[in-house]
């Protein structure tokens, strides 16, 4: 390969030391999460990897000079990229992104911190590079480097194998980790930092193309629409019963409708939620649908906030975080209300910290704000009673009135739960997960309970209005085999799966006395204009895809991000048209492709919905807008 000495190729004696180099910022400096010995070994070969691969590049150099030249300054750069990263992260505990950099506000932030985060052992991280810049001086008196045809080939092979490999490697610790991107700290840990920055180009380049073919045209037929098609004609009968109330919006970690008023060896599963249907102060909808898709809880916010649809891949947290929405917060703002969230994870996970700006939520209380100790956390983190415990002193300094999220997890997959903490005994079937979802879901209805008790104590009850809605499936389709014993069925038909993704809203005024149960289908698409309709603000003309479930005429169906739906009278799922009533099938699947079945006339407005919402999302249009004018 060299023709004077047999050194050891320079490239991967650069690629060896930046390689360490990096591996030790990641695992000593940056403090990322090592949950288990997998991702540990995808964090330390990481690395390796991708600095010999990059470096490697600089063999399809014709001159020695050049490659040289391509070493140091990679190693340079390399490290600035790294160092930069550092400062950032030194201050948010977060992944630079590009739309960041040119949000001056962060910037700002960081500039004027800037000395305080720089530290003196730091130049140490640029100790590799003193030692590249020196071989490459070194050897490039004494040797000339010559790759042959060969060579070439056969380094870019082994590139491209080392690649795959780690990626497979990232793939099967956390699947579709790229199509879902739900954390730049889960990316940096899988598939490294420079990958995780070319990846962010590339996504933001994609958006903004998008973004820049789009214009305020487009908004006239969807306007048009949603006036002809969605829009209740006038106000329900409950418009303004909870104005200035508080809101209290409990986002319950993967609550399936299916526990509600079910038992499990006998018992109870969900006393409290089940106590709750029957409240004289409550509006149980027991046909409620989630609406998420690959974005999850952050897709649940979403849809809430904005009643736009999640996009059918990736999550929008992620992908449209700098874009202009018309949110619930923002809306409530104009009445004076302060919007809060806590929920006990970093504040980078869904991206939370960016698009809750843009969803105009003025404070964010993320697990900083929390004490987490070992015997406090489980699972996912916080535990969610101590988590109620701990929130209530900040909402009691909360101005009034506010609307406060709070966001549940220890009924998170893969539902670990403490002896201590189990009040009912895990289900016996086939899947695990299953099983042991009734213990954390008793325990998140517990944890319900007395964050009510601790309410009323802290004098927050009377005057709040307590949502409690849950965010998606904690039980996926893997799951049906066990499911079906469970629901004492044959088998999970997709009819029944679709009932499935029913989760459980609850709207509970104290005092009211004239709660009932809703039997009408019902979605998170209308929690936004059934919430701002109670509170008495009108929304005549916002630009939203739901209803006000206190109203009778509503559109009739609720969609799914798939293109699935339940009308009043169908279940559209797998191609197939159900009658929702007795869930025989009405046109197979060969039918509903190319046939006009009893489906297709709300299959076509189902289509038609989620291009326009997809419209609005990828051109950003409600940038075109100023709603104040409306
Ligand atoms: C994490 C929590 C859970 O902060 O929202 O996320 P999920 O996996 O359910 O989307
Ligand atoms: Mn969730």
């Amino acid at each position: 390969m060299e023709k004077k000495r047999n050194h050891m190729p320079l490239f991967l004696q650069a690629g060896l030391l930046f390689g360490l180099k990096t591996y030790i910022v990641y695992r000593f400096i940056f403090q990322i999460d090592i949950d288990n010995l997998m991702q540990e070994v995808i964090l330390f070969i990481n690395p390796f990897i991708t600095s010999i691969i990059f470096f490697g590049l600089s063999i399809w150099l014709q001159t020695t000079k050049k490659q040289l030249l391509f070493i140091r300054y990679s190693a340079l750069i390399g490290t600035i990229i790294i160092y930069f990263n550092l400062l950032f992260y030194r201050s948010f505990t977060d992944f630079l992104t590009i739309p960041q950099l040119f949000q001056t506000s962060n910037l700002t932030d960081l500039s004027s911190s800037i000395f305080s985060l720089i530290k003196p052992f730091d130049v140490l991280l640029f100790v590799d590079v003193v030692i590249i810049w020196y071989i490459c001086k070194k050897r490039e008196a004494i040797v000339r480097f010559f790759y042959g045809k060969r060579h070439k080939v056969f380094a870019l092979v082994i590139s491209l194998l080392l690649l795959s490999g780690n990626f497979l490697l990232a793939e099967m610790e956390r699947p579709q980790l790229l199509s879902r991107a739900f954390d730049r700290e889960y990316l940096v840990k899988n598939i490294g930092i420079f990958y995780y920055h070319l990846y962010d180009v590339a996504m933001q380049s994609k958006m903004r193309t998008q973004k820049v073919l789009a214009d305020d045209n487009d908004l006239l037929t969807i306007k048009g629409y949603i006036n002809d098609e969605i829009r209740s004609k006038e106000e329900s009968g409950l418009f303004g019963i909870g104005k200035g109330r508080n809101i209290i919006f409990i986002s319950a970690e993967s609550i399936q409708s299916f526990v509600i008023n079910n038992e499990v060896h006998g018992e109870a599963v969900t006393p409290f939620l089940n106590s709750l249907v029957d409240d004289p102060n409550t509006f149980y909808f027991e046909n409620f649908y989630h609406q998420t898709s690959q974005g999850k809880t952050s897709d649940s916010e979403f849809i809430t906030e904005n009643s736009l649809y999640p996009i059918s891949s990736g999550a929008v947290f992620f992908t449209h975080a700098q874009n202009e929405y018309h949110s619930m917060p923002e809306i409530m703002k104009k009445k004076d209300y302060q919007s809060v969230v806590l929920h006990a994870n970093t504040n980078s996970f869904w991206n939370r910290n960016q698009m809750y700006e843009s969803l105009e939520i003025e404070q964010f209380f993320d697990k900083e704000f929390f004490d987490v100790t070992e015997e406090n956390e489980i699972g996912w983190g916080l535990k969610d009673k101590e988590f109620f415990t701990q929130s209530i002193p900040y909402l009691r300094e909360l101005e009034q009135p506010f609307y406060a999220k709070m966001i549940t997890i220890t009924n998170h997959f893969p539902f670990e739960l403490n002896e201590g903490d189990r009040s009912i005994e895990p289900y016996d079937s086939n899947s695990n997960t299953l099983n042991n979802y009734f213990p954390t879901v008793r325990y998140t209805d517990e944890a319900i309970e007395q964050f009510f008790i601790q309410l009323k104590a802290a004098g927050l009850y009377d005057n709040s209005m307590i949502i409690i809605m849950g965010d998606h499936d904690g039980i996926s389709a893997n799951h049906n085999k066990a499911m079906a014993m469970y629901l004492n069925k044959e088998e999970i038909t997709p009819y029944d799966y679709m009932q499935l993704q029913r989760v459980p809203f609850y709207i509970h005024i104290p005092g009211y006395g004239e709660g009932k149960k809703m039997s009408k289908i019902a979605g998170q698409i209308d929690i936004k204009p059934t919430l701002l309709h109670l509170l008495g603000i009108e929304t005549n003309h916002d630009i939203y895809f739901g209803n006000d479930l206190f109203h009778d005429d509503r559109k009739g169906y609720i969609v799914q991000r798939n293109g699935n739906f339940v009308s009043d009278e169908y279940v559209y799922a797998s191609e197939i048209c159900f009658d929702r009533e007795t869930g025989e099938v009405l046109a197979a699947e060969s039918e509903t492709t190319n046939q006009v079945t009893p489906c297709s006339p709300i299959k076509e407005k189902v289509e038609k919905e989620l291009t326009y919402s997809d419209q609005i999302i990828y051109g950003d249009l409600f940038r075109f807008i100023d709603f104040e004018t409306e």
